[in-house]
């Protein structure tokens, strides 16, 4: 019998669908999960007919794929892909290439990928983006590790990937981690925007006391637009429109306001802080889902601090598509990415991960969860400017922002009096003024710093550093 030319470990809702993708685009495939009965499912159910086989263990797995083999795996993060890592590896021979398809966490990446290399084994850390369609249908893909190793494995995932105008989503990112990091931002950046929509959502329900379908009609305008055509946007508005089956009504006002998370976000935030990235609007959309778990103390302090008195404010109409709103929507959009690709700028500086920002945005052009039009304008941008510090001040974007800006001052106004909680829009307007503003008050920072501690200061009108003894 002839080998496979790829194997899979992990049949959950990713691995079933990456396999199903392999197969469709000529890779005969095999795949071993942990739990055979699931195995036994998917080749009597999705896995039938196709050029997919199954194996009981991890040796009879290995034994059924061609040389050097080709091994995705997909099971949880963590301490589950080490476990997988351990049980494989007695069976791997020199030149055998393992992938983690897996969300890992990119400093987990570095340690497997130079235990692993060290064995000669091949090892790429590939974060994969685009839910169960995308993985089906073709997701975009981040894989790092050594040039060698992707060589080994790059005619599979340019044919696996979502395809764009100006080729697949896919490229070799870099060393190490590095498409594990890239990854993450990618779902910190993701973060950002679902928060920004749910805010959108919560103004035009509360303050313009829409309902969900006028709401969808706005949301329908935005995605007609350049700014903030999109995956994301797409997809509020269907869920804005999808009716409870058992009365009719609006879905989405049934369902529990607790956001889950599963690290990505977290782990976006404390690494760009360690880079000394600024990401307030990532950060205050992980915040929001922090403050969302807290349900029975919002309650209890709904009951005891009260909310204030609402009052109407002018934010637009359906057939302008809510001006404001929607100022507030691009600038906080556009905020998210460019604090997402500050992250992996001095990322690629700190770790030596050469990171080719046009790649990146091309990449996300397709495929994947923060996919939309405006990645084309950020493309353009880093091609315009590789060593562009800050996506603000490319002219397409700086007029946006110069443009916007009062729209975006009024919602956040507009929301504060009202005593509607806008975080990612609030941090944005911050974040584009602080940017904006050359003297900022931290030199009373500076002070207070040497006053207490003696940490000393600089000066603008001399070189050197000082100190002063403030507390006579
Ligand atoms: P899950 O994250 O739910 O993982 C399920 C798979 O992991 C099953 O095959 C399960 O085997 C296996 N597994 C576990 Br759990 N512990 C194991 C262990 N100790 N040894 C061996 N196998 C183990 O599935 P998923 O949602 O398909 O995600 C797979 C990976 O892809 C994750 O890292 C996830 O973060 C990432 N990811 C998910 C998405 C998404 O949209 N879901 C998108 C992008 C990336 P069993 O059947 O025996 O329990």
């Amino acid at each position: 019998m002839s080998k496979a030319h790829f194997g899979l470990v992990g049949l959950g809702v990713m691995g079933e669908n990456l396999v199903l993708n392999a197969e469709r685009n000529g890779f005969s495939s095999v795949v071993y999960n942990r739990t055979y009965s699931k195995t036994e499912a998917f080749l009597n159910g999705r896995g039938a007919s196709k050029a997919i086989s199954g194996a009981v263990d991890l040796q009879e797995f290995v034994n059924k794929l061609e040389r050097p083999r080709r091994i995705l795996m997909m099971v949880k993060a963590g301490s589950a892909t080490d476990a997988v890592i351990q049980q494989i590896s007695p069976f791997l021979e020199e030149g055998d290439l393992l992938i983690d398809g897996g969300n890992s966490l990119f400093s987990d990446t570095e340690r497997r990928v130079k235990e692993l290399e060290s064995k000669s084994f091949g090892y790429i850390g590939m974060g994969v983006s685009g839910g169960s369609k995308g993985a089906l249908e073709g997701p975009s893909m981040m894989p790092g590790g050594t040039k060698a190793s992707y060589d080994a494995i790059e005619s599979l995932l340019t044919k696996m990937a979502a395809q764009v105008e100006d080729g697949p989503c896919v490229t070799y990112i870099g060393p190490g981690g590095s498409g594990h990091f890239v990854k993450t931002v990618h779902n910190g950046i993701e973060y950002g925007i679902e928060q920004i929509l749910a805010e959108a959502y919560d103004l035009m329900k509360r303050i313009c006391g829409m309902n969900c379908d006028d709401i969808a009609k706005v949301f329908a305008f935005w995605n007609s637009s350049e700014e903030l055509s999109s995956y994301l946007v797409e997809i509020t508005e269907i869920c804005l429109k999808t009716k409870d089956p058992e009365d009719g009504s609006d879905l989405v006002e049934k369902i529990m306001d607790k956001a889950g998370q599963k690290g990505t976000g977290l782990w976006t935030v404390v690494s760009a802080l360690q880079l000394g990235a600024s990401v307030p609007t990532i950060y205050a959309s992980l915040n929001a889902r922090v403050m969302s778990s807290m349900k029975f103390q919002r309650e209890k302090g709904q009951t005891i601090l009260g909310l204030t008195s609402f009052s109407t404010f002018d934010l637009g109409s359906i057939s302008d598509g809510m001006e404001p709103i929607m100022d507030a929507v691009v600038l906080s959009t556009i905020a998210s990415y460019a604090q997402g690709m500050e992250a992996l700028r001095l990322a690629s500086k700190e770790y030596d991960y050469n990171l080719k920002m046009p790649s990146i945005a091309q990449i996300w052009k397709g495929g994947c969860i923060i996919r939309s039009t405006l990645l084309k304008r950020i493309q353009d941008a880093y091609n315009l400017d590789p060593q562009l510090p800050n996506l603000l001040i490319d002219p397409w974007f700086a007029e946006q922002v110069v443009r916007r800006l009062p729209g975006l001052t009024r919602v956040v106004a507009a929301a504060a009096q009202a005593g509607i909680p806008v975080p990612c829009f609030t941090s944005t307007l911050d974040y584009i003024n602080s940017y904006r503003t050359s003297r900022l008050p931290q030199n009373l920072v500076q002070a207070m710093r040497d006053c207490f501690g003696s940490h000393t200061y600089e000066r603008i009108d001399k070189e050197g550093s000082f100190h002063t003894d403030w507390v006579k």
